[in-house]
């Protein structure tokens, strides 16, 4: 049986972001799709927070990309992913919390009006773009001082800029990444762990925006 076990699905950014950790750390782990999905009761009966990823570890039992990444961070120590400064530590967690609530969220906003027909809605499709590019901006300017592990904050972009870039793409408004951004990007995208997160999820995506009529 593997030391931990993470329930997750190709889709999520946030499972990608443990599903990297995990990789980085060489730990010794098996992913599994949530019984039942996500939310479901079954699931629940595991990780009370029904959402993805999850982890167990022995009776440890997390939900929160954060949480988990920082608990599997402390316990296997190489390569350290956390800055050794208080600091820089700081500077990290500030990047993963505008990942989570800003940035990860300004493409969800997105998701029902793909749903829904995005052909017949251009103004929710340019609000939402707009959304997109201002969260950019903003990181943009945030990272400037965050240091170069790599580290968590950077692990935890890419998935979520690829499936911002695709679902730009998809609206025919196709997105440029601010230079510093892409610049953080482009030197973690080639990291084995990140590259395997990536191919998991472009197909699944892909998947994903094919089922619904442009409207
Ligand atoms: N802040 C959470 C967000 C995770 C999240 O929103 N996961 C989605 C899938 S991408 C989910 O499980 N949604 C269902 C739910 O939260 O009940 C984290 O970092 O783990």
């Amino acid at each position: 049986m593997a030391e931990f076990t993470l329930y997750g699905i190709a889709l999520s950014a946030y499972v990608a972001k443990v599903r990297i950790v995990l990789e980085m750390k060489r730990a010794d782990h098996v992913e599994l799709p949530p019984p039942d999905g996500y939310g479901s009761a079954a699931y629940r009966a595991i990780v009370p927070a029904g959402s993805v990823p999850g982890l167990v570890h022995g009776d440890v039992v997390l939900s929160d990309s954060n949480a988990i990444a920082e608990y599997l961070d402390e316990l296997i120590p190489d390569p350290p992913l956390m800055p050794a400064d208080p600091a820089g530590r700081a500077r990290v967690r500030m990047v993963l919390g505008f990942h989570d609530t800003r940035l990860e969220a300004s493409a969800r906003t997105l998701y029902p009006v793909i749903r829904a027909g995005w052909r017949s809605r251009p103004e929710a499709v340019a609000a939402g773009l707009d959304g997109m590019v201002a969260a950019l901006e903003r990181l943009e300017a945030m990272l400037a001082d965050v240091p170069r592990g790599p580290f968590l904050s950077d692990l935890a972009l890419p998935v979520t800029l690829q499936t911002m870039t695709m679902i730009a793409a998809r609206l025919e408004r196709p997105l440029q990444l601010p230079p510093g951004i892409a610049g953080r990007v482009e030197a973690v995208a080639a990291l084995p762990a990140v590259a395997r997160s990536l191919a998991l999820h472009r197909p699944a995506l892909a998947e994903w925006l094919d089922r619904f009529d442009p409207g």
